[in-house]
């Protein structure tokens, strides 16, 4: 039998660690849980009618959907129950959420989430996302959590991760010896490792962008817009254009075969829209393990910029690592 499960492989992993105890483990596998859940409630949306505004409107001013609001509350249940985590941080919740699961209070860690990402896309059946990340707590276990707990650059991240649900549902993540991808088997209820060491090539020939605010780009953006449309066989241009509006799908597409995904400042969004903690930190954690780059446009790592507000934004750039510096080239 050929397949390792998730379970199968973060034991194993887990014993390159000999003093672990296991916490960062059962996490991961809390993480797995909430994934499945998730992944029924997305693939039954259309047939039981959860489709649909949920009525809310979340702290982006976002139509809030009923999967949102169902993604929120499951990874909230399995990370209180797991007591791995004493307070998460959600892109769906004004401020930070101390858990209050039996063992909560002495977890290790804590956890940011973007529950359902690009949920605006559910109902026209278009692949979504969860994002994740792990920090280990500041505050003393068995205290209160603190804002200080989840206020961390992605250069103290333990790990991070995403889940695409999309043709298949996978998962994605690395704690800081590279990239794995788990693709989910219904028929038995695990993700089995499917991509295992994924290294995300050094250039590609699709780069990913809204180019709707193409007016409102900063000179940089516009001038290598123009450029990757010009025509170079050496350089593979004319570029391809991939932009899915959902960005789980369209960093993983990226990922794997190569591109950038750029999210610029606007006039709209001065910072960007994509949030530091919930959407950039997580996965540029990625990009850079799989050997890739990600930048606010100014040459600076997103793992270097220290969150101040939870629901701070940051312009980004991200992917193949020569796509990404041919990018900043443009910008200086
Ligand atoms: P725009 C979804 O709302 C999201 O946060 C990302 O998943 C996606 O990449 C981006 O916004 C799309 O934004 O402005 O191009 O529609």
């Amino acid at each position: 039998m050929s397949i390792t499960t998730l379970g199968q492989f973060i034991i194993e992993k887990q014993m390159d660690f000999p003093f672990a105890k296991g916490e960062l483990s059962r996490l991961l596998r809390d993480i797995g849980i909430a994934s499945k859940i998730i992944s029924r409630e997305v693939n039954k949306a259309g047939l039981t009618q959860i489709l649909g505004d949920f009525g809310s409107v979340n702290v982006q001013g976002e139509d809030v959907k009923k999967l949102d609001i169902i993604g929120n509350e499951t990874f909230i249940w399995a990370l209180s129950k797991g007591g791995e985590v004493c307070a998460m941080a959600s892109e769906e919740n004004d401020d930070m959420i101390p858990l209050n699961g039996f063992y909560s209070k002495s977890g290790k860690y804590v956890v940011c989430i973007d529950p359902l990402d690009g949920s605006s896309n559910i109902d026209v059946n278009v692949s979504i996302g969860t994002i994740f990340s792990i920090y280990r707590r500041i505050s003393e276990p068995g205290t209160e959590p603190d804002l200080k707990d989840v206020l961390q650059a992605g250069n103290q991240l333990v790990g991070a991760g995403y889940v695409v649900y999309g043709t298949s549902t996978m998962l994605v993540y690395s704690t800081g010896a590279g990239v794995n991808g788990f693709t989910l088997d219904p028929s038995i209820g695990e993700f089995c490792l499917s991509h295992p060491d994924i290294m995300t090539p050094k250039d590609g020939k699709v780069y990913s962008i809204n180019e709707g605010n193409a007016a409102e780009f900063p000179e940089g953006v516009k001038t290598y817009l123009d450029w990757v449309k010009g025509t170079n066989k050496e350089e593979n241009r004319p570029y391809t254009a991939r932009y899915i509006g959902s960005m789980v799908a369209d960093f993983h597409r990226n990922l794997l075969k190569g591109g950038v995904f750029i999210y610029p400042p606007t006039a709209k969004a001065p910072n960007g829209k994509l949030r530091l903690l919930f959407e950039c930190i997580p996965m540029a954690f990625i990009s850079e393990q799989a050997g890739g780059k990600a930048t606010i446009g100014d040459g600076s790592r997103i793992l270097d910029v220290i969150p101040e507000k939870l629901h701070q934004r940051v312009p980004a750039i991200m992917g193949s690592a020569n796509m990404v510096d041919k990018l900043e080239d443009f910008m200086k």
